[in-house]
């Protein structure tokens, strides 16, 4: 198994990272509210009794989100909010951005699409709810779209929101997504309802065993998401290089198919993000890649990709 690389989000030398001790009693308070322009300031309060190891630790001292709103003029990283539907991806949302209702839809679809901006440590972010799908196989409008912002938007961290109570059916999405990106942080969410069901989920352990960190929240309650955009930040602006684990051993015979299928992909639609995976699809015989494919749907995210900025990318393609 992959170790976690020593380098970790909150530089306390080496440990497993992100299972923010004491985050329960963590105070938040809402600071500068403005409904007009929709903005305001969250700050952590310092927790009681504090080390003197937590003073100094960045999740201490970055504990300052400065929610935009709408105002998402310029931003250095743009963060996806993926998940299975219900699980608090727009809780989350709304938590960092202080919006509260969806902004408009995806063009030429009637799903609804989200974003907003916020302001974490040095950065200027722009965050997109996606809609929520179960996996990357897309078999509906909304999974087509959230896998297409996935793997060709480019996102520079995707979050995969999970449900702590449901963990076996949420991990599938969070291992799809793993098979495309390094640059993953897992949000746990609802982890009040699995303590009110007995439930303990070890976020530590599960982060060794992903490889990436795992962020422990209750976002009806604020909680934990100070922590998440810290972990964010971190993959962000790499400070903090995820090390997914990967399906090892592919035979042969597949790595040659799909070798082959990716020089061809190469001719068709130069540079496009994530061709192993086109690869993969279409030897699954993935039809809605097929189509996208032979429509020449796939080339104009590429081409959009060699010619602008991640950023424009995406806005390029909402
Ligand atoms: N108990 C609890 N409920 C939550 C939490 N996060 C979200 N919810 C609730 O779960 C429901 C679904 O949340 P929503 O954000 O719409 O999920 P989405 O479909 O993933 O966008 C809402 O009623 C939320 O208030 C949490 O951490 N704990
Ligand atoms: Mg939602």
């Amino acid at each position: 198994m992959n170790t976690l690389n020593e380098k970790t989000a909150n530089g306390n030398g080496g440990q497993p990272p992100m299972a923010p001790a004491g985050f329960d009693q963590q105070m938040i308070q809402l600071l500068e509210e403005d409904d007009g322009d929709q903005k305001f300031t969250i700050n952590i309060e310092p927790l009681p009794a504090v080390s003197a190891a937590c003073t100094t630790c960045a999740v201490h001292n970055a504990a300052n989100l400065r929610s935009l709103g709408v105002d998402m003029a310029e931003w250095d990283f743009v963060v996806a909010l993926a998940g299975n539907p219900n699980v608090g991806k727009s809780t989350v949302f709304n938590t960092i951005t202080g919006l509260k209702q969806h902004t408009g839809n995806w063009p030429g679809k009637t799903v609804s699409r989200a974003e907003g901006g916020f302001e974490f440590g040095e950065s200027r972010y722009k965050l997109v709810d996606l809609p929520g799908t179960y996996s990357l196989l897309a078999t509906s409008m909304d999974e087509e779209i959230a896998r297409d912002f996935i793997l060709f938007g480019q996102p520079d961290v995707t979050i995969v929101v999970v449900d702590a109570t449901r963990l076996e059916r949420n991990l599938n999405l969070v291992l799809q997504v793993l098979e495309i990106t390094d640059r993953v942080v897992v949000c746990l969410n609802l982890m009040d309802e699995a303590r009110r069901h007995g439930l303990q989920v070890d976020a530590r352990r599960l982060a060794l065993d992903l490889g990436v960190p795992v962020i422990p929240t209750e976002a009806r309650h604020k909680r934990g998401i100070t922590e998440l955009l810290q972990a964010v930040d971190e993959v962000a602006t790499g400070t903090y290089e995820p090390k997914p684990h990967r399906i090892q051993g592919t035979p042969p015979v597949l790595k040659n198919a799909v070798n082959q299928l990716m020089a061809q992909l190469e001719k068709l639609a130069p540079g496009l993000p994530n061709a192993r995976w086109v690869a993969l699809r279409l030897l699954d015989g993935d039809q809605t890649i097929a189509d996208a494919l032979s429509e020449g749907r796939l080339g104009t995210l590429a081409s959009a990709n060699t010619s602008q900025p991640a950023g424009s990318l995406v806005a390029a393609q909402l």
